[in-house]
């Protein structure tokens, strides 16, 4: 059974293969036959040979030398080069593409500069754990081959410590056979569980010097990450024994992958055990939201009748639950834990000092160190039916005419123009209550940043598109115009290579999020409420998102102020976006969140 499933995932990892077809070409004119090679035409060869399929990145000096080699030596092929506008988007670009996919791409970034524009984004990758391979520059090394000035600045010992502590390995190799062995490690170590970004720092002298014929390259099939760790014979039989013989079982869906095979051994299993289940709106979808055993809209800080419900749980099963310790918590407070806890999770692998995106340390039961994937099938098999014990609830929020344009209108006009279309929804903004959209398939919503980096709405929906062109999958955004200021320049890579998808902006005109947490200081404080726009308010000019999308080649639409323009907005941005146009809708929103996003705290930030 085992080996039917990998064969299946293979064959799907095939079919997205061939979903994602090359995007718009920019084919360089063949050079002469050429015998000797340099240093970066190996590094690129290796990059082919893991099978890149893309290079999203920023130029610089640093690695001219391998810009030359993909351009020149590959053809600008396998790995493809995807041109962005600033680092943070080639690298959240990487990351909405893996987000879908599950497959890494990589992002290559000038020397200690494009490195520290690429940080923010790097570290979302990170908590998102999502597999990348980043590749950067420095030096020369050897000092005696600087230019003045520029390679000096450019040049810094250990660059990799920038990112070190929220990268899963980084490596700056000293000639071709190690930067070989450096890149085939990145990426099998990338590509195992709990995955995430790497980096390899490389020599500009070693890219630039010539190395005579290619050294032979290695089989890259032997290098591959391990098969998935399968729990304990022992630890599944305690846990199948404890979720048979409770009373109120309860699933925590959280990290899970993208399979659709995977997501109907969850449904399974869920309805084996007739156990609630729960997900998070920080993760992609995991379970369908309007089944009858699922438990409450999904949401960023869980809602207090959630919480309430999930206290009568005898039995938790946690899959790979970002915030377990956090849940229990808010749920039995000080009081010890009153489930049974069993934790499916490989994540602690890559805890470490630094940050601190590891979260609480939970109580567990039983802990098997595996992904939900293998863990769920092996489950299924295991545990008793229990009888049918929980009672369908109507999960639909009440219909709400506003005669205001607000996140809620904008969400029912997505839905009603939605409803015979296949869509990806790519980010959602802070504002959007979980009960606004139903998640039907692996593919209805991929989740968000990871690391509450403002700003990589924009990449990781041109990432995601990418990885959605072809597939019939329309990807479609939701995002904050905070979020689509830091980052929109994204868009320009996605109509320079003909990468449709359509952003529907929820445009406050304001970084609302922290209006909230200045109305609560005031409150505190007794200082008066009416102040807590100022600086927060984008507006005065306000800034006319559609221009700016049409300034990159993209349609834009709006500003949409009016409910009764709304529909009319959406559905236009829709069919261009299905005839292939990159699109921004300009929706201004009432200031105002349908969710709680403080925590249960006044001091919890964002
Ligand atoms: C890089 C970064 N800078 C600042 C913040 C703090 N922050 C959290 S939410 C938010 C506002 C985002 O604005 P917008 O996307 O318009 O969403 P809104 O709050 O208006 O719904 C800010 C500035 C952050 N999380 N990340
Ligand atoms: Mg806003």
């Amino acid at each position: 059974m085992i080996a039917l499933r990998k064969l299946a995932r293979i064959a799907a990892m095939n079919a997205k293969e061939t979903f994602s077809p090359t995007v718009r070409a920019e084919a360089p004119v063949a050079g002469p036959e050429q015998k000797e090679v340099w240093g970066s035409d190996a590094i690129a060869a290796v990059l082919r040979a893991i099978d890149i399929p893309y290079l999203a990145l920023n130029p610089g000096a640093s690695y001219r030398g391998l810009h030359d080699s993909i351009v020149n030596y590959l053809g600008n092929t396998r790995p493809q080069m995807l041109l962005c506008l600033h680092e943070e988007s080639a690298v959240a670009i990487a990351q909405g593409y893996a987000k879908v996919t599950e497959r890494m791409m990589g992002a290559v970034v000038h020397s200690n500069v494009g490195l520290m524009h690429a940080s923010m984004a790097i570290f979302n990758a990170w908590c998102d754990r999502v597999p990348m391979l980043v590749l950067g520059a420095t030096g020369p090394w050897d000092a005696a081959k600087r230019r003045p000035w520029i390679d000096w600045i450019h040049t810094a010992s250990d660059q990799g410590a920038l990112v070190r502590d929220y990268t899963k390995w980084d490596n700056q190799p000293a000639s071709v056979p190690a930067a070989y062995e450096a890149i085939l490690r990145a990426a099998q170590i990338a590509n195992t569980a709990p995955r995430g970004p790497t980096y390899i720092n490389l020599d500009a002298g070693l890219q630039e010097a010539k190395v005579g014929a290619l050294p032979p390259l290695p089989d890259a099939k032997r290098y591959r990450p391990a098969e998935p760790a399968r729990p304990a014979a022992s630890a599944l039989e305690a846990a199948a024994k404890l979720l048979s013989g409770a009373k109120h079982p309860v699933i925590l869906a959280g990290r899970v992958s993208r399979s659709e095979a995977a997501w109907k051994e969850r449904v399974a299993l869920a309805e084996k055990l007739q156990a609630r289940v729960y997900t998070d709106i920080k993760l992609g979808a995991a379970f369908p939201t309007d089944h009858p055993l699922h438990a409450a809209p999904p949401a960023t800080f869980l809602p207090p009748d959630a919480a309430k419900l999930l206290r009568e749980a005898d039995v938790v099963l946690a899959l790979d639950w970002v915030d377990l310790a956090g849940v229990l918590k808010q749920v039995w407070g000080a009081e010890p834990v009153g489930a049974k806890v069993i934790q499916v999770s490989p994540d602690a692998h890559l805890h470490r000092g630094w940050s601190m995106d590891y979260q609480g340390l939970p109580p567990v039961d039983v802990y098997m160190m595996c992904e939900p994937d293998t863990v769920v099938p092996l489950l299924l098999g295991a545990v008793k039916a229990r009888p049918a014990a929980v009672a369908p609830k109507p999960q639909a929020l009440p219909s709400a005419s506003s005669d205001m344009v607000t996140i809620r209108t904008l969400a029912d006009a997505l839905n009603a123009a939605t409803r015979d279309l296949e869509v990806c929804i790519t980010r959602l903004p802070l504002g959007w209550n979980g009960a606004y959209r139903h998640f039907n398939h692996p593919l209805d919503y991929i989740g968000s940043e990871g690391g509450g980096g403002v700003g990589a709405g924009p990449g990781i929906t041109v990432g995601a598109a990418l990885a959605l062109k072809g597939s019939g999958r329309l990807p479609v955004a939701i995002m904050g115009d905070g979020d689509f200021l830091m980052g929109n320049t994204a868009l320009w890579t996605a109509t320079h290579y003909g990468i449709p998808c359509l952003i529907l902006v929820a445009n406050n005109r304001s970084f609302f999020n922290d209006e909230l947490h200045q109305e609560r200081v005031a409150k505190e404080r007794s200082r008066p409420v009416e102040n807590r726009w100022i600086g927060q308010r984008i507006s005065g000019p306000d800034i006319d998102l559609a221009m700016m999308a049409r300034s990159q080649g993209a349609e834009g639409i709006g500003p949409v102020s009016k409910v009764a323009e709304l529909a009319p907005a959406i559905e236009k941005g829709l069919r261009l976006a299905k005839d292939g146009a990159v699109c921004v809708v300009d929706v201004r929103v009432a200031p105002g969140y349908d969710t709680n996003m403080a925590g249960s705290g006044a001091s919890q930030k964002r």
